[in-house]
């Protein structure tokens, strides 16, 4: 009888990066003109290389070292032993990062979280178990429900500038070049709604997605109503405020628009399990979201008793990698909550993983989130990842599929060097063009 040989990890290659990003907005601030991210790369001692990317910052470096001499030497198929050991033991609550802490801070780059260290790792994992195997990380998640993966356009009111070394500069040449949605301010419903057509136009995504919690509600809900003009009444609007509304204003928002069968889901009108609840219970027939009141398992018992949410924004990143997120499903669908997909700035190493793990899925019955069309770099062989009709194409050869460039890993890297920052602060890069600013309650 044939037996599988050995795989055994004998590098962990952990490399910082910074992305340039423009400035965009959201309750919590400004977005930096970099935003931080991780990558991982797992050898193994037959040569393969496995690939990951997590959430970027010290605190993330500090875990990843901290997990090194449990992955040196680990066989890629040991998961449960690591991810015991790294949690505290077989009984360990899985309890970061909570959801009092994601309410306060909600960039999870902030985060000490033992699942997220162990999702980063996980993910590599697969990517080398596929490799291995010849097969591609959806099939090693129950297989390939879905060929294509459907995403959502993000929408960002915005400054103008494209971020990085040209910062908020409105007229560097290389905005003046670029000249599209990526570059221009959009801080009205009109101009918004001007990027909206042009991100769709490209990439052709079918849903639209507001951050908001920028500017007064009555303004955001403009925006909405402007956007349901230009797209018309079949393209499903998302609002997410992020915590940024009071229950009042929640409930007077959400009527309008459930008034107007204007919205999808209503995603984190208001902060905390319990005060979503409260919008539920005035709003029924409106489906709340959230990637803030639950960003673990601890945190599901007490939104399922509270009728918090009705749908889940998973995030592997979070929940501790793939196969975790895959349990999360299965508890979406046992409970009866939809289930969608969270996303921060990000690569397409990250992207590959969300679209494996979305082809995997059955009940992954929305539009995921990306942030992706926000990003002009990639560190990937073959450069950006190609959107059809605002899907991605699930990869169906070996692993992951990506191939890192070491060049613009390279690149990536000196961004990270030059940009100097140590975590995301959306308040303190808001306050420079705004001093004094804090974030708002509406
Ligand atoms: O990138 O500004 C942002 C987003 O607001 C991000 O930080 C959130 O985590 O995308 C996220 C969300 O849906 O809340
Ligand atoms: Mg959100």
């Amino acid at each position: 009888m044939p037996t599988q040989s050995s795989l055994r990890i004998v590098e962990m290659r952990v490399t910082p990066i910074a992305l340039t990003d423009p400035p965009l907005r959201s309750a919590f601030g400004l977005h930096a003109p970099y935003a931080l991210r991780t990558i991982i790369e797992l050898v193994a001692d037959n040569g393969l290389i496995g690939l990951s990317e997590t959430h970027g910052g010290d605190a993330v470096l500090r875990d990843l070292e901290a997990a090194r001499p449990l992955v040196l030497g680990m066989d890629p198929y040991a998961l449960s032993r690591l991810e015991t050991a790294l949690s505290g033991g077989p009984t360990a609550p899985t309890r970061e990062p909570s959801a009092a802490r994601a309410d306060v801070q909600p960039w999870e780059g902030k985060l000490a979280s033992p699942a997220r260290t162990f999702g980063a790792i996980e993910v590599a994992c697969l990517d080398l178990i596929g490799q291995a195997t010849g097969r591609p990380v959806c099939d090693l998640l129950g297989g390939r429900y879905r060929d294509t993966v459907p995403f959502s356009a993000y929408l960002f009111y915005k400054h103008a500038g494209i971020g990085g070394a040209d910062g908020l500069a409105e007229n560097s040449r290389a905005a003046r070049e670029r000249g599209d949605f990526l570059a221009r301010e959009a801080l009205s419903a009109e101009s918004l709604t001007t990027q909206a057509v042009e991100m769709c136009a490209e990439y052709g995504f079918k849903s639209l997605k507001l951050k908001a919690g920028v500017l007064p509600p009555d303004e955001e809900m403009w925006t909405l109503v402007c956007l349901r003009a230009a797209f018309g009444p079949n393209v499903p609007l998302r609002i997410d405020p992020n915590g940024a509304w009071s229950v009042e204003t929640a409930v007077a928002v959400g009527k309008e628009l459930l008034a107007a069968d204007a919205l999808e889901y209503y995603e984190d009108p208001v902060v905390g399990a319990a005060a979503m609840a409260e919008v539920h219970r005035a709003l029924p027939d409106l489906p709340l979201a959230t990637n803030m009141c639950c960003v673990s398992f601890a945190d599901l018992p007490e939104n399922i008793r509270l009728g918090s949410i009705q749908i889940l924004l998973s995030d592997h990143h979070l929940w501790g990698g793939l196969l975790n997120s895959v349990k999360a499903a299965k508890i979406c669908q046992t409970w009866g909550l939809g289930l969608s997909m969270h996303s921060n700035s990000h690569v397409g190493i990250s992207l590959l993983a969300m679209t494996h793990l979305a082809a995997a899925i059955p009940n992954l019955t929305y539009a995921c989130d990306t942030h992706y069309p926000w990003q002009t770099e990639e560190v990937l062989v073959g450069g950006k990842l190609k959107f059809v009709d605002g899907s991605l194409p699930v990869p169906t050869g070996p692993g992951l599929g990506a191939t890192l460039d070491r060049d613009a890993l390279a690149a990536l890297h000196e961004n990270y060097l030059r940009a100097d920052l140590a975590h995301r602060d959306d308040i303190a890069e808001m306050q420079k063009i705004e001093p004094g600013w804090r974030p708002k309650k509406w």
